[in-house]
């Protein structure tokens, strides 16, 4: 049985970084046992307000974001830390050596179904500047130390990349320690089974229309085999099926909101997804370009994502080149 804090030493991980990991699933716990506690507490429904994004928050949103704020905080190891719940960057100790970005609850809109939900985080070297700004979090994904999720499923799972690898770690309540159950998980290079949805098919770009068109032709169409469909409405989710099981998800820019290259968020679901994707394996791509090589503008950037088993995304973004 072996336990995330020996896991991270057996691979070499600076102290204090471990330290901050372990902050942050000590902060997750607190979340899921919130969330466990479901229609039992008052924290189900909307917030009665909106993010910065122009989204309704839900009340567990709110008490997620500040759990982890408080966390990060109290930790002593965080410069200043970006969430998707906060209109600005919250500088944190002056002279620590991390920055941590977070989705607090993804995919929040399965709260009120009892449905998965989860957290997504990561964590970049502060550059030594002599007061934190937003310009420090303007990195790209490749500058990532860690990058991982804790999934509030039927189990507690926490996915987690050091840069070396991906392993998957399921909370033992009894102990209330996460264990390593899966070690290394790759993610096979073809697939038959994709994540999109397929409600906003009419706004989408001409090469993705095709795309799907052909994988929804199956055996008849060009691609000669029938493909299955999943779509969670939780990026964490579906990419934890993903991880499991292969497959390729794609949330693709759409014409609802063109001035918009997409809906999901470069630096609090993106960047870490697109580090636990490559490490194991996998692609993820806008539709021109390795997420992970963009330049950062701002810390709400959205981005247009394609991502999972590598030739499935070679297989997509040939359509996008044509
Ligand atoms: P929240 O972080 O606001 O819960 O959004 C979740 C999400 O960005 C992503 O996790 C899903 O893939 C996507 O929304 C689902 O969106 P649709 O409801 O448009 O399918």
């Amino acid at each position: 049985m072996l336990r995330l804090n020996s896991q991270l030493k057996a691979t070499n991980t600076p102290a204090d970084l471990i330290t901050l990991i372990e902050n942050i699933t000590a902060a997750c716990k607190d979340i899921a046992s919130n969330l466990h506690r479901g229609a039992l507490s008052d924290m189900l429904g909307s917030a009665g307000a909106e993010n910065i994004q122009g989204e309704t928050q839900k009340k567990l949103d709110v008490i997620s974001n500040d759990i982890l704020k408080e966390y990060l905080i109290d930790s002593g190891l965080v410069r200043a830390l970006a969430s998707e719940e906060e209109d600005s960057i919250v500088p944190a100790q002056s002279n620590a050596h991390y920055l941590v970005t977070f989705d607090p609850l993804d995919g929040s809109s399965n709260i009120d179904i009892n449905s998965m939900v989860g957290t997504i985080f990561s964590i970049l070297e502060a550059p030594q500047t002599a007061e934190v700004s937003e310009q420090d979090f303007l990195q790209p994904g490749r500058n990532q130390v860690a990058a991982g999720y804790v999934l509030y499923g039927p189990s507690v799972m926490l996915v987690l990349t050091t840069g070396d690898g991906v392993d998957m770690y399921t909370l033992d309540q009894s102990i209330g320690e996460f264990i390593l159950t899966n070690g290394q998980v790759s993610i096979e290079k073809d697939t038959k089974e994709f994540a999109i949805n397929m409600s906003n098919q009419r706004f989408w770009a001409d090469p993705m229309q095709r795309y799907i068109g052909d994988l929804l032709a199956g055996s008849d169409g060009p691609r000669a085999k029938n493909f299955n469909m999943r779509w969670v409405a939780a990026m964490v989710a579906d990419v934890h099926r993903i991880l499991c099981r292969g497959g390729l998800f794609s949330y693709p820019w759409d014409s609802r909101e063109p001035n918009k290259p997409g809906k999901l968020r470069l630096m609090y679901e993106a960047n870490p997804m697109g580090l636990l994707v490559e490490q194991a394996g996998g692609a993820i791509y806008t539709d021109k370009e390795p997420v992970l090589d963009i330049q950062p503008e701002h810390i709400h950037q959205r981005v247009s994502v394609i991502l999972g088993a590598a030739n499935e995304v070679a297989e997509c973004l040939k359509y996008h080149q044509n």
